[in-house]
């Protein structure tokens, strides 16, 4: 896919891998459609991000758990003839690292919720039009931790083996359209994550990423980029991208300081 000029929808924009979204696809002379819950965040970015490159850029205040305001969105595109050319289902979260014995219901609830259904109402919503055009990418941010577990992972590692899934039945009912549908893996990614995981823990959330050579944001981004890049009649349905220092989730090497 050529870029520039493209309609790119990000979930989850205010932060993290959907905020370095933003500015890769930016830079690359996109038009931006952006959502999470925090507009204020939002409106900053794209203000930067219009001035920066003179791009086109719609805010969103979205909390995909929702499939009323989901819904809402997409009437809102559809109004403004706003098809997404690509769409990146990036919003989601951890909670915790309770044994699933011990675990916390309104936590997985919330796992669930964002990154099982949350996914799925973006999906339901817009992807019609972009099946309608016959003409598209739609990018979902799983994780390596939907490829195995590991301590405490149990409800996160489930809701992102479920992206995995809903991944591979989309692109299954997709064929015969030209929309293409990719999973992006990634293992240890620094960005607010591991804050949100472990609410706010500074140390906790410094513990996670210390001596390790992670991935930044932007190495994610890139990696979509390169997915969404490739030639029409490539569709790239899978991508686990780990750090060098991380060959699976407890095979981490850390510098000593
Ligand atoms: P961040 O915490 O930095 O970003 C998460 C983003 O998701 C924020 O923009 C947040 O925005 C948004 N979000 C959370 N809940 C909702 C909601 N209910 N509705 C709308 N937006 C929401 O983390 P990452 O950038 O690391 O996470 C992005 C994705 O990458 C997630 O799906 C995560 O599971 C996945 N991932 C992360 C890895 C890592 O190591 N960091 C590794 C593998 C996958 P706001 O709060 O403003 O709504
Ligand atoms: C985020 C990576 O290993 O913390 O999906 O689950 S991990």
């Amino acid at each position: 896919m050529e870029l520039k000029g493209k309609t790119v929808v990000v979930t989850g924009a205010t932060s993290g891998i959907g905020e370095a979204c933003a500015r890769l696809f930016a830079a690359k002379g996109c038009s931006l459609v952006l959502a999470a819950r925090r507009k204020e965040v939002l409106d900053k970015l794209a203000g930067e991000l219009k001035a920066a490159h003179g791009i086109a850029a719609e805010t969103f205040a979205l909390d995909v758990r929702s499939r009323k305001a989901v819904f809402a969105f997409a009437d809102e595109l559809t109004a403004k003839k706003l098809v997404p050319d690509v769409l990146v289902n990036n919003a989601g979260l951890a909670r915790g690292l309770s044994k699933l014995h011990e675990g916390d219901i309104d936590e997985w609830e919330e796992m669930i919720d964002t990154n099982v259904k949350g996914l799925l109402y973006v999906s339901r919503a817009l992807v019609p039009q972009m099946v309608a055009r016959n003409y598209g990418h739609v990018v979902n941010v799983g994780s390596s931790a939907g490829r195995s577990l590991y301590p405490g992972g149990n409800v996160y590692c489930a809701s992102k083996f479920a992206v995995n899934a809903l991944n591979q039945g989309l692109n299954i009912d997709l064929v015969g359209t030209n929309v293409r549908a990719t999973l992006i893996e990634p293992g240890m990614v620094k960005t607010n994550f591991s804050m949100v995981r472990f609410s706010g823990d500074q140390s906790k959330s410094d513990a996670v990423y210390e001596g390790v050579r992670f991935l930044s944001a932007e190495d994610i981004a890139d990696t979509i980029r390169y997915v969404v890049e490739a030639p029409d009649h490539v569709n790239i349905q899978s991508l686990l991208v780990m750090p060098t220092d991380q060959r699976a989730s407890f095979a981490v090497h850390r510098e000593k300081k």
